[in-house]
């Protein structure tokens, strides 16, 4: 299979480029002669958004903090819509657990796969990417590194780049009238890390999407005073607890009182921006830098993945996300057979071609449940033209039809929910405690049985 000897660079260890260093071992593990893998980390572990950090702002070599996840983070849509095909839930924890896991219970699994796949040795730690560019004549990339322990700098060659930096780090951060002066903490949600923080306090939350209502939730369950959640479109709409509402755009704030849309005022104490992430390559060079809006259909991303002006560089998890990690390993698999030689791509019409029927597609999804399938389509497509084991892609959707419905019954209850796993047929445990009830939420506390 393939050319060999090739240098392949992979930027960033978390879940997406974790998949492409299993892709290429996995095709290695059977006998395939597999290219030189490096993978450049900037942070001095894998995993990732799921590798927590109490830090924010910068980091202490002045890198920007990627995390953006916080401490009592529980995952926020079923664990069944997530599984990897190659490495269940049930083999890494010798049982099935509970549907909706800690970030710290996540992190272990996430680890568990890489780990048995021994590619910790493919990752150079602490080696942010700082710049990438394409020569045309040599028709491989430079990409220069740093390595902040040593203080070094070094420009390499690589024929094929893998861009899985992640796009919910770098916060869209706008501001309103009345900033400067306003009585209280301002954050935005990449800076959020303790909900203990805001207990007893009046929260303002301004935007509607996960990290608002997650965010806001748990403020709520740990005792927060009030949750106020201003939009610009829409309302979210789920029944909320007695002390949370909804109301429109904030216009200015005034001191501690903050005015809304509709003429109304109240008096808070805090205000976190959940509003939204910038996909943000400042190390990649104008021609290979990535400008997309967060959606399901990449700009100029063939399959999702390959940039249609340079089939040599790959991004991977550039989308918006209802699948996750096993999305990731579609792309990756995908990504590997491109670079082996395995599958072919088109000239660069037929990529665009490809991308503009992705868009058209998304462009005419009416509601969440049209956007799952469709997610999970494209999940499909990728895995059926690589050997990533073929799952029951239909069965994850149905996890997430039933989270979605879940949230709507109650959204303070739908963690308490279990599923079955598309991979194994087996269904989840109760976990033992209910969510809310659940303040310790350790792996140790949320592994007893
Ligand atoms: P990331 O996890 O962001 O990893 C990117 C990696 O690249 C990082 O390790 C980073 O340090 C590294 N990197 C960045 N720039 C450079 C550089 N220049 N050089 C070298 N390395 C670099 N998904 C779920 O499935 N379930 C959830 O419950 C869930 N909750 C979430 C909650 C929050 C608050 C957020 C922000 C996201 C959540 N997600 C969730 C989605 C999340 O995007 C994915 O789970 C996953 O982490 C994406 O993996 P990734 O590898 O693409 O990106
Ligand atoms: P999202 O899903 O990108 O949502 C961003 C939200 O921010 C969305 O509700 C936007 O409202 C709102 N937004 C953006 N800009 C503004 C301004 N200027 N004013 C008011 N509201 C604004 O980001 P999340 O952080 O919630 O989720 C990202 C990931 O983190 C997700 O995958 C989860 O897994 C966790 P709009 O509807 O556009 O009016």
């Amino acid at each position: 299979m393939g050319n060999n000897k090739q240098r392949v660079a992979v930027i960033g260890a978390g879940p997406s480029g974790l998949a492409q260093l299993r892709a290429f071992q996995s095709a290695a593990s059977k006998g395939v002669d597999i290219p030189d893998i490096v993978c450049f980390e900037k942070q001095d572990n894998w995993g990732g958004l799921w590798n927590y950090n109490w830090r924010t702002g910068l980091d202490e070599y002045g890198e920007p903090v990627h995390n953006s996840m916080y401490r009592y983070l529980w995952s926020n849509g079923p664990k069944e819509g997530l599984e990897f095909a190659d490495y269940s839930f049930e083999e890494h924890f010798g049982k099935q657990i509970a549907s909706y896991p800690p970030r710290s219970v996540l992190f272990d699994y996430i680890q568990g796969r890489v780990e048995k796949a021994d590619v910790r040795k493919w990752i150079k730690f602490r080696t942010p990417v700082r710049h990438v560019e394409f020569d045309a004549s040599s028709k491989q990339f430079q990409v220069t590194t740093e390595d902040l322990v040593k203080g070094e700098s070094k420009t390499e060659a690589f024929d094929h780049v893998v861009c899985a930096s992640g796009h919910f780090s770098t916060p869209n951060v706008p501001t309103f009238e009345g900033f400067d002066n306003f009585n209280g903490r301002i954050l935005h949600a990449h800076d959020f890390r303790d909900a203990v923080e805001f207990k007893d306090k009046r929260l303002l939350i301004i935007g509607t999407s996960y990290s608002a209502e997650d965010i806001g939730s748990q403020c709520w369950k740990y005792g927060c005073k009030s949750v106020t959640v201003s939009h610009r479109t829409a309302a979210i709409g789920y029944d909320w607890p007695d002390n949370w509402k909804e109301v429109p755009l904030l216009t200015k704030v005034d001191g501690n009182t903050a005015h809304y849309k509709d003429g109304t005022s109240e008096e808070i104490d805090a205000i976190i921006l959940c509003t939204g992430y910038v996909h943000h390559f400042p190390f990649m060079a104008d021609d290979l830098k990535l400008k997309t809006a967060n959606r399901l259909a990449t700009a100029n991303l063939y399959k999702g993945v390959t940039w249609a002006d340079n089939p040599q560089l790959h991004y991977l998890g550039m989308q918006d996300q209802w699948y996750t990690f096993n999305m990731f390993d579609a792309q990756a698999w995908f990504v590997r057979d491109v670079i082996l030689g395995e599958i072919s791509t088109p000239d660069k019409k037929a990529m665009l071609a490809d991308v503009e029927d992705r868009v058209a597609r998304e462009d005419a999804l009416e509601d969440d449940y049209s956007c799952i399938r469709y997610q999970g389509d494209y999940v499909k497509e990728l895995i059926e033209l690589t050997d990533y084991p073929s799952f029951n892609v239909d069965g994850a959707n149905e996890a997430f039809f039933q989270w979605k419905k879940h949230k709507k019954e109650n959204i303070m209850t739908f963690r308490d929910n279990a599923y079955k796993s598309a991979i194994t047929g087996s269904m989840a445990p109760v976990h033992h405690t209910k969510w809310v009830d659940a303040l310790d939420d350790s792996f140790d506390s949320y592994m007893k049985n």
